[in-house]
Formats: structure tokens, C-alpha cells, sequence
């Protein structure tokens, strides 16, 4: 064959990569940064016209970070985690977006990705054992190695709600908000939901709004955030021991998001001695942390995940808060959560959640006494009444964990596809690979613990466990690397083991896929923590990468 009908040939099957990624948020970045300083040819696609990820798309009013800003950043440069002043206790997402971007610049990165390409297909060729990535904008590339950094909470759940189309008013999606933002001065507001996102923007829309209808199905525990700016002696006393606060977040000691004390708190009573705190006692405890602020109050009681008596006495004191604040009763009494157990679905973080239902133009309409029936032209119509607003914010949450990746046409070996394999719910070695589809890695993927820790520990984590298994296959003389089956089996036999020791698979939440209709109820994440998990994996490279299979391609002879 001529050169130039070998080049042609090339140019049709894309041009060639020693590793695709898919995805510019910290995932993505974060393992072109290292795929690169190792000297690999990198290229990245990204759906976004621009970096960022999930801190791209979520620009709904009120949206920040429920970990620490200090703790919820790359620790991979000791000079960048130096250099870069946070504003907040709690960074918004402007603030996270300028960070990532800093990155980016910083490290050079932006040359090898392409913005505004959305990821069609990836397909592993038997043959020429490469993955073939093609995006719906007509790329091609191919490389022995893709990596999927596509995120948790990347894919919004289709609004579930019947007639949302024939509404006439402009209506967003939190997960997909507008970049030039929405103004709602004089308003009429409705938003449907009260998870995370909700709770973040309910307070900031109020303010603006003329009215605002909040639309309840499920109530959710929520712990004061206490954000505040960041103290200047405050962190000159925290960035010399930078070093030490992140091994701990590493460790997931100090609080399971990485939170900015380096020691444990004493207060946390031995799990044995829990029930037997008299009330007073037990209270003190609580009010402590729920004086602190922030996800950690779920470590003020020790077995709360793990036991019904302590989780309920949890969830009393978090009832009589909300009774506290919110003044009219039957309003408190139904933002009071007694479906699931405290913990068992994400514990949110707000600013004035609870204190907004005392506003004049702020209503609670409780579906779980009047459902919705439909959204009209103008509102939606309750089995009550039907309320009127001009602009509806879906805040109905995420196909989680699974969405993003299910979203590519992705096969492996023999043309196996991705769907096909997770059709009863994801199946994954350490939610870091799927046996069958080699070369292919999941940062933060089902089976790890994900969403249930601090994203950016998690993600520096599984690009080290990558990069340090692409040195070992190197110095082996191996291209190639699979999970075994019967590791990936017993891995999520493992992980449903340890969810079903806690209450966690009792809140019916997305961690479950139980938001989304006809999606498996598999629980996803590894509930055993970070500390733990890291030790797993240590062990099995320990044992010579236990469950992974390793083999040499014709290319490398
Ligand atoms: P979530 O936590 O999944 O919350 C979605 C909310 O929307 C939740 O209150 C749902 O009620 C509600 N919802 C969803 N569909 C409907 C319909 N059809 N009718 C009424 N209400 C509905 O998503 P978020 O975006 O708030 O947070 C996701 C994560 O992002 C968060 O945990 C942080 O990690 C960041 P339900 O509970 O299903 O009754």
C-alpha cells in the first residue's frame, strides 16, 4: 500500500492516541495531567463548551460545594494547594469553576482537549486491540487505553412529571442551567423538588422571586452549612499542615468528606455507649456538631449508618431543629423527613433552607398529601388546586453514577455491549474496571466509593491506582490488562454486603437508582469508606494485581 493510502486509511479510522479520556472535569484533567507526564499522547473530549464537569453545567442559584473548599481540591501540586486562596468555608460555583480553569491554564492542559465534541461511541477492536471513540460531531481517534472520567452526576433524570411540555413559561433544569442566568425578580416561582440542588437555590430564588412554590415528595435532612469567609490566620495556621490534613482526607479520618480539623473530634461517643447517653448528654453531642455546620454532623453519634435506635435519635434531633425554625406547624411538620432513615439519602448542606419557609411569598406544597396531577400551560394542577407561577425549575435531580456511562454506546471484547452486561445494574472490579472490556478504566465508577466521599480524593486515587498499573504493565512487557470475572463478581458481591450492613439501601435514593423509573435497584457506591477501600487496593496490588488479567498485544509482540 502507498503512503498516502495508508495515511488515507488512518485519517478514516481516526487518528491514533496512546489514551482517549472522556471528560473535562477534575477526573479528566487530573489523568491527562498524569497520562501526560508519564508521555503518553493524550487526547480528551468534552461535551461542554468548556472545562469543568459537573461545576460547568450546575450554575443554579445558591450552588456550591457541601465539602470544605480547602479539602475539595487537587492535592497533587503541593505548590497549587499553596498558591490558590479560597474565599469561603464552602466554595461556590463560580469560585470551583475559576479553579478548575486555573488548573487547566496552569498545567497546560487545554491543548489536548476538545471542547463541545459529546461522545457517541467506544468501541474495542479484537483485532488492532484499540478502543475507536467517535462523537456525534464526526471525530475519530483510537488508542490502546480509554479512560471514562464522565462523572457521577453528569446526566439530568428526564423530567418524570406529566404535561412538563405544555408548560409555556420558561422552565430550567438545575443540572443544566442557562450561563447567562435567569432572573426572577417579580416572579411567580415553582420548583419541583428538595434534594440537594433545591435546597442550595430555594433560599437565593426566594429573595429575588415575587413568589415562590416549593413541590415536596420526600422531605430531606439538612445540617446547617455555618459558610463564612475564610479567616486569613485561619489559613496561615492550616497551609503549612496542608501535608498532614490531606493524608488524612486520604485516610477518611477527620470526617468522610475532609473536613479542615486534622483531628478526630473527642466528643463522638464509642458506638457501645451510644444508647446509653442519657438525653442531655445525647443532645450536647448533637448540638455541638450541628453548631459546627456541614455533612460531618452525621459523624457526631458513632453507628448512626449503622444502627435504626441511634439513626432515629438522630433524625428526632434533627426534627425539633426544623420545628424550631420553621414557625407555622403544619409547614415544619411536612418538611420533616420520617420516610428514610437520616444518612440513608444525601445529607444536605444548606444556607437558610428551613428558615425560608417563614417568608410571606414562600409556599410548601406537600405532594405526598396532594399529588401532582399535571403541569398546565400556567402551573401545575395538584388533586387539590391548581397553583399558578410564570417559570418552573425542575430540580428532580440525575440518572447517577450510571447515566453518563450507559449514555455512550460502549463495547468491549467480541462486540459485548456496555448496556447489555449492566442490564440488571452495574458490575465492576473496584468501580474501576469491567472485565471484558480491556484497557478500559471507570474513574470513580460503580463499586467504588464515589459519591459517597470527597470526589477529588476518590478521583486522585483511582488515577494513581491507573497510572502506578501502566507502570507496572511497562516494566512487565504487557499492553494489555482485564478484570477476571470472577473477581469483578465477588467485588460486587462485596459491595452489596457491606451497603446491606448499613441503613443505607433503606432511603430509596439515587445511590440505589431508585429515582429513576425501570432503573435496577443495585446499591453503588462502597459504603466502607475511603480508608478502606485504599487499603483494598493496595493489598491486591500487594498480591501482584489480584483479579486483573494481563496479557501482550501483537502490536507489542
Ligand atoms: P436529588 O437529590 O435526586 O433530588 C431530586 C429531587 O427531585 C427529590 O426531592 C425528588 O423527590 C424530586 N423529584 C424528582 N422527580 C420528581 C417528580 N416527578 N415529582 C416530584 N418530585 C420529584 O437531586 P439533586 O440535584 O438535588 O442532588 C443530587 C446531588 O447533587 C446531591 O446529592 C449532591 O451530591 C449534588 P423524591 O426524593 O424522588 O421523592
Amino acid at each position: 500500500m502507498s503512503t498516502i493510502e495508508e495515511s488515507r486509511q488512518e485519517l478514516d479510522q481516526g487518528e491514533r492516541f496512546d489514551a482517549i479520556v472522556i471528560g473535562a472535569g477534575f477526573a479528566g484533567l487530573y489523568a491527562l495531567y498524569r497520562l501526560r507526564e508519564a508521555g503518553l499522547r493524550v487526547r480528551v473530549y468534552e461535551a461542554g463548551d468548556g472545562v469543568g464537569g459537573t461545576w460547568y453545567w450546575n450554575r443554579y442559584p445558591g450552588a456550591r460545594c457541601d465539602a470544605e473548599s480547602l479539602a475539595y481540591s487537587f492535592s497533587f501540586s503541593p505548590d497549587l494547594e499553596q498558591e490558590w486562596e479560597w474565599t469561603e468555608r464552602y466554595a461556590t460555583q463560580p469560585e470551583i469553576l475559576r479553579y478548575i480553569e486555573h488548573v487547566a491554564g496552569r498545567f497546560d492542559l487545554l491543548r489536548d482537549i476538545r471542547l463541545e465534541r459529546r461522545v457517541a461511541t467506544a468501541h474495542y477492536e479484537d483485532e488492532a486491540q484499540l478502543w475507536n471513540v467517535t462523537t456525534e460531531q464526526g471525530d475519530r481517534a483510537r488508542a490502546p487505553l480509554c479512560i471514562m472520567a464522565t462523572g457521577c452526576l453528569s446526566v439530568p433524570k428526564a423530567p418524570d412529571v406529566p404535561g412538563v411540555e405544555t408548560f409555556t413559561g420558561p422552565q430550567y433544569l438545575t443540572g443544566l442551567w442557562p450561563h447567562e442566568g435567569v432572573d426572577f425578580t417579580g416572579q411567580r416561582v415553582g420548583v419541583i423538588g428538595t434534594g440537594s440542588s433545591a435546597i442550595q437555590a430555594i433560599p437565593v430564588i426566594a429573595k429575588q422571586a415575587a413568589q415562590l412554590t416549593v413541590f415536596q415528595r420526600t422531605p430531606n435532612f439538612s445540617v446547617p452549612a455555618h459558610n463564612h469567609p475564610l479567616e486569613d490566620d485561619f489559613v496561615r495556621q492550616f497551609k503549612p499542615n496542608y501535608r498532614e490534613h490531606r493524608r488524612f482526607h486520604k485516610l477518611g479520618l477527620a470526617g468522610g468528606f475532609g473536613d479542615t480539623e486534622i483531628e478526630p473530634r473527642e466528643r463522638t461517643p464509642a458506638a457501645e455507649a451510644v444508647m446509653a447517653l442519657s438525653d442531655e448528654e445525647f443532645t450536647e453531642i448533637c448540638e455541638d456538631y450541628w453548631a459546627t455546620g456541614g455533612a460531618r454532623f452525621l459523624a457526631a453519634i458513632a453507628d448512626t449508618m449503622l444502627k435504626d435506635e441511634a439513626n432515629q435519635r438522630v433524625a428526632d434531633f434533627v426534627h425539633q431543629k426544623i420545628q424550631a425554625i420553621v414557625k407555622d406547624p403544619a409547614t415544619a411538620e411536612a418538611l420533616c423527613p420520617t420516610s428514610h432513615p437520616i444518612g440513608s439519602k444525601r445529607i444536605c448542606v444548606d444556607t437558610g433552607y428551613f428558615e425560608t419557609y417563614n417568608r410571606d411569598n414562600v409556599r410548601l406544597v406537600d405532594l405526598t398529601r396532594t399529588p401532582i396531577d399535571h403541569v398546565t400551560a400556567d402551573g401545575i394542577q395538584t388533586s387539590a388546586e391548581h397553583v399558578p407561577f410564570d417559570i418552573l425549575v425542575l430540580a428532580t435531580g440525575f440518572d447517577a453514577m450510571t447515566g453518563a456511562l450507559l449514555g455512550i454506546d460502549i463495547r468491549g471484547a467480541a462486540g459485548e455491549r456496555l448496556r447489555d452486561k449492566w442490564a440488571a445494574g452495574p458490575q465492576t472490579y473496584l468501580g474501576l474496571m469491567v472485565s471484558g472490556f480491556p484497557n478500559f478504566f471507570t474513574i470513580t465508577g460503580p463499586g467504588s466509593p464515589s459519591v459517597l466521599s470527597n470526589m477529588i480524593v476518590s478521583i486522585e486515587q483511582h488515577v494513581d491506582f491507573i497510572m502506578d498499573c501502566l507502570a507496572h504493565m511497562k516494566a512487565e512487557g504487557v499492553d494489555q490488562v482485564d478484570a477476571e470475572a470472577e473477581a469483578e463478581a465477588q467485588w460486587m458481591a462485596h459491595v452489596s454486603e457491606i451497603a446491606n450492613a448499613t441503613l443505607m439501601p433503606k432511603g430509596g435514593s439515587w445511590y440505589l437508582g431508585a429515582n429513576v423509573p425501570g432503573k435496577p435497584r443495585v446499591f453503588m457506591p462502597y459504603a466502607a469508606g475511603v480508608g478502606v477501600y485504599r487499603e483494598v487496593c493496595e493489598q491486591i496490588v500487594a498480591d501482584d494485581y489480584r483479579g486483573f488479567v494481563f496479557s501482550r498485544s501483537a502490536e507489542a509482540g
